[in-house]
């Protein structure tokens, strides 16, 4: 099924719609949520599914980085924090694939696309976290990130990807928090920790503004996702207010955000700053992302090593069912 997902690069008008997806469209432009058994157009189904499937994605690649720092946190407090952080990820990967079961997609099959890398993964999770201050910066830019995405996503309009949502926004305030915690101890640390934090400012900063997405005007998805208010905002509007909200908590750490355009401009109310440099976000998408490998082999390992698992739980409830079904017909 995923195969075979469409590209959009601009939303139906009118004119070109039937009449069901008329009545579709004015459902959402009423705010009405839209169920799983409920028709919807199959352009909406086959974005939901790559949309939720791709988020769902990130969220288990996305524990990679920071398990990586698990056996090595400074003290048994910060492990413990971490090692919770680690299996949130995991709850809210798990959370986004019953979403997109629920438009008729099997776990299986969407596991099989990113394991042959036709689905993507978000690209921040192609960088490597090579010291401690980087899961500093991972915890407050990029959770940082990610929540300046999904919190418009919980007005988003399937109903299973919008509760899924709520859960999960709850729990990232929590690691953006832990995030800038650590950096708040480093940069109060010895001068070589706040150099140490510096770096990861520095090589994470423009990473995290990639998460959001390409420029609008190369953003193909946009015009029909928020039309469908799927996505609530264009790439470009959360990437601004990301920078908005960072900027002040960079100064307040002192640290210095490595961007030397970087000014704020009274009349829109915002900063004005650099692009990412896109041609490496393309780079990253199509699979050749400095981690890709590394990552992809990880996941494609952790699902050949619990092969055996996945077998006993199915022999298991084959034989419940037959025992089931053998009484059911005893008591006939
Ligand atoms: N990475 O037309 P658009 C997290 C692709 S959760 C990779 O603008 P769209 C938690 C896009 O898929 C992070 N690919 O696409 C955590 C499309 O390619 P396709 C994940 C990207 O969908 C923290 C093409 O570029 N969050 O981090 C990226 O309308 C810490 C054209 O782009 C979500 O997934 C990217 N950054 O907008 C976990 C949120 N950006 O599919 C562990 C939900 C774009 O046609 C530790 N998703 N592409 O082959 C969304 O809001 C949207 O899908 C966007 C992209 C905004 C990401």
């Amino acid at each position: 099924m995923y195969a075979q997902l469409v590209k959009s690069e601009g939303a139906k008008s009118r004119e070109e719609m039937t009449p069901e997806e008329i009545a579709f469209q004015e459902r959402i432009d009423r705010g009405e949520k839209i169920e799983p058994k409920e028709w919807m157009p199959e352009g909406y189904r086959k974005t939901l599914i790559r949309q939720i499937g791709q988020h769902a994605h990130s969220e288990i690649v996305g524990q990679l980085p920071e398990g990586n720092w698990i056996t090595r946190a400074p003290t048994l407090e910060r492990k413990q924090i971490l090692l919770a952080k680690v299996q949130d990820e995991a709850g809210h990967g798990l959370y986004l694939y019953s979403a997109a079961e629920t438009l008729g997609v099997s776990r299986d099959e969407l596991l099989a696309a990113l394991h042959s890398g036709k689905m993507k993964y978000s690209s921040i999770f192609n960088y490597p976290t090579l010291n401690w201050a980087d899961i500093g910066a991972v915890g407050w830019l990029v959770d940082g990130a990610a929540i300046m995405n999904q919190v418009p996503l919980q007005r988003t309009s399937f109903g299973p990807y919008s509760r899924a949502m709520i859960r999960i926004c709850k729990e990232e305030s929590f690691h953006q928090r832990q995030g800038y915690d650590i950096m708040m101890k480093m940069c109060a640390g010895t001068p070589e920790q706040k150099a140490m934090a510096q770096d990861a400012l520095n090589r994470f900063w423009y990473p995290a503004l990639m998460m959001f997405g390409p420029s609008d005007k190369d953003s193909v998805h946009s015009a029909q996702s928020m039309a469908w208010k799927i996505k609530i905002n264009t790439n470009d509007e959360l990437r601004q207010k990301f920078v908005d909200q960072t900027v002040p908590q960079a100064r307040y750490l002192g640290l210095t955000v490595p961007d030397e355009n970087l000014t704020w401009n009274e009349d829109k109310g915002g900063h004005d700053f650099s692009e990412p440099d896109w041609s490496e976000f393309f780079e990253v998408i199509a699979g050749n992302g400095p981690c890709n490998a590394e990552r992809l082999n990880a996941r494609v390992k952790a699902w050949d090593d619990g092969a055996w698992f996945r077998e006993g739980l199915m022999a298991h409830a084959g034989k419940a069912e037959a025992r089931r079904r053998a009484a059911q017909v005893a008591a006939e």
